[in-house]
C-alpha cells in the first residue's frame, strides 16, 4: 500500500492532521494503536486557546463546539484571601473556549469516519523505516497480520509514549526536563460549576482548580503528592479538601455530588529537539509535555499540526521543500514559549513541599502582589493563557 504521509497516533494531533490534510487534497493514512472507544473515554484538557477556536472553525469543526462550549472572557486567581480576575477580553481582544478534549476528538473521529480508510484502530507494533531516505515506510500488524505502507513523510504524533521519537537516535536529539514535585488529583463530577469562570487557587494546603465541562459537569483538581493511594481519597475527603484551598465566596456555592472519575497526573515539562529527523516530522506530546497550569498541552499540539499542514502543503502544492525544512525551527519557537508560561503558571500558583528556605514563597507573594497592581503583568497573562499567535 502506499499514501503521501503516514501519521502515527490518532489521538487530538494525528486526527486532525489527517483532517486537514484532506481538505487540502492529500492523501494521508492514521495509525492509532487503541479503540475509538478507548481514546474517546481518556479525560484530558479542557480549554481551547483563541487560535485552536478558529483553526476548528475554519477545518469545519466549529458546530458542536459553538453550540456547547463556553466562551470564557476571563479567569480568576486566588491566593491567601486575596482574588484577582484577569479579564483577557479587555486585555487582549480574545476569549478561550471551554469545550473538553474528548468532544474536541469526537468531532474529529465523525470527520475522519466520512472517509473509508482514513484510519487504522488496533495497529499494533508500528514500525518505523528508511526515515533518513526518499523511501520511508511503516509496517504495522493487524489482526495478527502484517502490513506494510510505503509513503513519502512520517508524522510522529503517538504522543509521550510513542515509538516515532525513539526513532530518532540518541546522537541526533537533545531533550530538556523538569519534573514537579506533585502531582494533580482530579475529579468529575455531574453538579454544577462553582463559578461561571475557572478559579486558579494558591492555597497554603496546596494549588486547586475549579474547571468544567458543561452546566451539569464540573472538573476540579488539587495538588497532591504523585504517589497519592486514589483509595485513600474518598468523595468526602476530596470535596473537604478542596473547599479549604477556594477563597470563602467559592466554598459556600460548592455543590459536592458522586464524583464519576478520580486520577491522580504527574506533571513535568519535556521537550525533544529537532522535532525532525530525515522524513519524520514530530508534533504533539510527541515531542513535548507541559504541565496542565496553563492550560497548554492540547493547543500546543494542535499548533504544531498547523504549521505541519502548512510545510506539507508548501510541498505538494508548491513544490517547496522550505516549510519542512523550517518546520522544528517554527514549532519549537512557539513550543518553548508555551513551556515558559506553562513553568511558570506552576510555579507561582504551587506549593513547593521541598522548598522552604522562604525565598521562593516570597518571590511567588511579590508576583502575585505585581499581577495585581500591574495591567501589564495581567496583560503578559492574559496574552499568553489565549495562545501565542500561530
Ligand atoms: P495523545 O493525545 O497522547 O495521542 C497520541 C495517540 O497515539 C497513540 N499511540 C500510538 N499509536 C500507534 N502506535 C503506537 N506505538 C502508539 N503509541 C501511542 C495513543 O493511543 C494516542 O491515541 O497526543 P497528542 O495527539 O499529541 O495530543 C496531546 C494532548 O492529548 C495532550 O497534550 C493533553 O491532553 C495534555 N493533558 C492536558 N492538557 C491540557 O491542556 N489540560 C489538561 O487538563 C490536560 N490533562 C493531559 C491531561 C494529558 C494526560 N496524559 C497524557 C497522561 C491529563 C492526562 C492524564
Ligand atoms: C480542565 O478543565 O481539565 C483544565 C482546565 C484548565 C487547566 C487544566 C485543566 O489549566
Amino acid at each position: 500500500m502506499r499514501t503521501q504521509v503516514v501519521i502515527i497516533g490518532g489521538g487530538p494531533a494525528g486526527s486532525l492532521l489527517s483532517h486537514l490534510l484532506h481538505r487540502e487534497g492529500i492523501d494521508a493514512i492514521v495509525l492509532e494503536r487503541r479503540s475509538r472507544d478507548y481514546v474517546l473515554q481518556r479525560i484530558r484538557a479542557g480549554v481551547l486557546e483563541h487560535g485552536t477556536i478558529e483553526t476548528l472553525k475554519e477545518a469545519g469543526l466549529g458546530r458542536r463546539m459553538d453550540d456547547v462550549g463556553f466562551v470564557h472572557d476571563g479567569t480568576y486567581l486566588s491566593f491567601d484571601d486575596e482574588q484577582l480576575r484577569v479579564d483577557f477580553k479587555a486585555l487582549t481582544g480574545k476569549s478561550v473556549m471551554v469545550f473538553g478534549q474528548t468532544e474536541v476528538q469526537r468531532d474529529l473521529y465523525a470527520a475522519l469516519a466520512e472517509r473509508d480508510g482514513s484510519i487504522v484502530f488496533g495497529a499494533e507494533d508500528v514500525a518505523l523505516h528508511g526515515i533518513t531516505t526518499d523511501r520511508p515506510s511503516v509496517t504495522y500488524t493487524l489482526d495478527g497480520v502484517t502490513h506494510e505502507i510505503a509513503c513519502d513523510h512520517i508524522a510522529g504524533c503517538d504522543g509521550s509514549y510513542g515509538v516515532s521519537r525513539a526513532a530518532i537516535p540518541d546522537d541526533v536529539k537533545r531533550t530538556f526536563e523538569r519534573v514537579y514535585p506533585f502531582g494533580w488529583l482530579g475529579v468529575l463530577s455531574e453538579t454544577p460549576p462553582v463559578r461561571d469562570e475557572l478559579i486558579y487557587a494558591n492555597h497554603e494546603r496546596g494549588f486547586a482548580l475549579c474547571s468544567m465541562r458543561h452546566e451539569m459537569l464540573s472538573r476540579y483538581y488539587i495538588q497532591a503528592p504523585v504517589d497519592t493511594d486514589l483509595d485513600a481519597w474518598s468523595d468526602d475527603r476530596f470535596w473537604d479538601e478542596l473547599a479549604s484551598r477556594l477563597p470563602a465566596d467559592a466554598r459556600g456555592d460548592l455543590v459536592t455530588g458522586p464524583t464519576i472519575e478520580k486520577s491522580i497526573a504527574p506533571l513535568r515539562s519535556f521537550v525533544t529537539e529537532p522535532m525532525r529527523h530525515g522524513e519524520l516530522y514530530l508534533a504533539g506530546d510527541a515531542a513535548h509535555i507541559v504541565p496542565p497550569t496553563g492550560a497548554k498541552g492540547l493547543n500546543l499540539a494542535l499548533g504544531d499540526v498547523v504549521y505541519l499542514t502548512r510545510a506539507l502543503v508548501d510541498r505538494y502544492t508548491n513544490g517547496s521543500r522550505t516549510g519542512l525544512d523550517t518546520y522544528s525551527a517554527t514549532a519549537l519557537d512557539r513550543v518553548w514559549k508555551a513551556v515558559r508560561f506553562s513553568w511558570w503558571m506552576t510555579t507561582v500558583l504551587h506549593r513547593f513541599p521541598d522548598l522552604d528556605d522562604g525565598f521562593d514563597r516570597r518571590i511567588q507573594q511579590a508576583e502575585l502582589s505585581y499581577l495585581q497592581q500591574s495591567e501589564a503583568a495581567r496583560a503578559q497573562l492574559a496574552e499568553n493563557y489565549v495562545g501565542l499567535p500561530l
